[in-house]
């Protein structure tokens, strides 16, 4: 970890005045299509801590969106990063290869789930990840349909944002969309009108007997879920809908993919989250955590299927640039040195704990959920009949954010407060900002 000291410190109004001086900047100078959660511009991060130009320190409970896991300068990423850029930025991969790339791959073969032979593919960001494990499953399958699932998640581009289920902000205006993208129920045990101990078992019956009655089996080509769903509200598929639906993909040939680009890299307390169910992926889509900050994401997945695009059918000018190989060497070592699997299950630990002592004093907690450093409490109106409170998820991250604890909203009802803090993180951060949740809650 770097110098920066891991202490909560407020010194102005968030945002402060060189904040707001660079964001009247952005405002003239930036597209308002990218948006920012809050417009406090970064000046250093590490640890659990974001310092802003104003020298004020906040407590990140987002890690940029589950990206930064060891850390927004974790000392592994910088050294290795460094070195490579001294040495070089780029030759592109498809032109003159490096070792770096190779290296990740074969981390990749050795941390994700199965011991069969396996290859990947690199690539730049997620939905770049994604679309590529849809064109190597048709290539493998030579069929077309890809079935996803309701609340997912999947990306922005063309292809992607037909894969997301969520209209606004993603897809409003966006469209036409890719053709043979097919969604069905997923089992959403919150909100399971039978209740949770049903929704496994009855969502992918559903779910199955529509992939049967609308596409049938063998017209589809992949099956794409995120094995803990992320920007659709930290939904974990009730026990027993992953197995069934893995289990229908195998039995038809259908490329299972597991999009574990947010649930990946130790974020849920094993290095990918489909391992909580033992189930082994075809293929398996992965960024964010991977390289420490550094735009890096992969296909990884059975060799026959990897093999199935044609030599040079893959690829991409800058997929796999050899600085963030570098950093992603960086990230898997500081994973590995560290255990960051074991200390996702203590930052689990901590904040079910206060969470759940939390819903027993304020009615509009419904739901606290969630897997390692990827906790989640769902909003509601009313316990009974559950109508979301998108109100009140914003107006706890806002009283949050002004005192200094960054947290994310997310979810289909825009109900849902998410924590995805720093696996390196310290027990009194994470405290700390649990207390500031609370006195939130508090003063809403
Ligand atoms: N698959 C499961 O979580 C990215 C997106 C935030 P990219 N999630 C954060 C936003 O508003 O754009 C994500 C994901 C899952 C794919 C992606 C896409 O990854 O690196 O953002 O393209």
């Amino acid at each position: 970890m770097t110098a920066l000291p891991q202490e909560r410190r407020i010194v102005t109004a968030i945002p402060g005045p060189k904040s707001q001086e660079l964001q009247a900047r952005r405002l003239a100078a930036v597209a308002q299509g990218v948006g920012s959660v809050l417009p406090v511009f970064t000046a250093r991060a590490d640890g659990g801590i974001l310092e802003d130009v104003d020298g004020n320190r906040l407590i990140d409970f987002g890690s940029g969106i589950a990206v930064t896991s060891v850390g927004a300068s974790a000392e592994a990423v910088v050294r290795r990063a460094s070195a490579q850029l001294a040495d070089f930025t780029h030759t592109c991969f498809m032109v003159t290869p490096y070792e770096g790339y190779v290296e990740v791959a074969e981390a990749l073969a050795e941390l994700t789930p199965g011991d069969h032979a396996k290859k990947s593919a690199l690539f730049n960001s997620g939905a770049e990840a994604v679309e590529n494990a849809v064109k190597i499953a048709r290539a493998y399958t030579k069929r077309q349909a890809v079935v996803v699932f309701d609340h997912g998640y999947h990306g922005r581009t063309n292809l992607t944002m037909a894969l997301t289920a969520k209209n606004m902000p993603y897809k409003h205006g966006f469209g036409p969309f890719a053709p043979e993208v097919y969604r069905v129920p997923v089992a959403y045990g919150y909100r399971w009108l039978t209740g949770p101990e049903n929704a496994g078992a009855e969502a992918s019956a559903q779910a199955i007997d529509m992939i049967n009655k609308q596409i049938g089996a063998e017209n589809v080509a992949a099956i794409i879920i995120e094995p803990v769903l992320g920007e659709g509200g930290f939904i974990e598929p009730a026990k027993g809908f992953l197995p069934a639906v893995r289990q229908f993909a195998a039995d038809h040939g259908i490329v299972f993919v597991a999009d574990e680009i947010q649930s990946g890299f130790c974020r849920t307390g094993q290095w990918f989250a489909c391992e909580d169910e033992g189930i082994v992926p075809d293929l398996i889509t992965t960024a964010k955590g991977i390289a420490g900050g550094l735009p890096l994401a992969a296909v990884t997945g059975r060799a026959e299927i990897m093999d199935a695009a044609h030599a040079g059918g893959l690829g991409g000018t800058y997929g796999g640039n050899p600085v963030a190989c570098a950093g992603a060497l960086g990230s898997i070592e500081t994973m590995k040195a560290l255990d960051l699997n074991a200390k996702a299950k203590n930052i689990e630990a901590i904040m079910k704990a206060r969470l759940t002592a939390m819903a027993e004093k304020f009615d509009a907690i419904g739901d606290v959920r969630g897997r390692g450093a990827m906790i989640a409490i769902e909003l509601v109106k009313d316990r009974t009949t559950k109508e979301p409170n998108p109100e009140a998820a914003a107006a706890l991250a806002k009283a949050c954010h002004q005192e200094g604890l960054l947290v994310l909203t997310c979810g289909t009802y825009g109900n849902v407060l998410r924590f995805l803090p720093p696996l390196v993180i310290g027990d009194d951060l994470l405290n700390e900002g649990l207390d500031i949740i609370e006195q939130a809650f508090a003063r809403i």
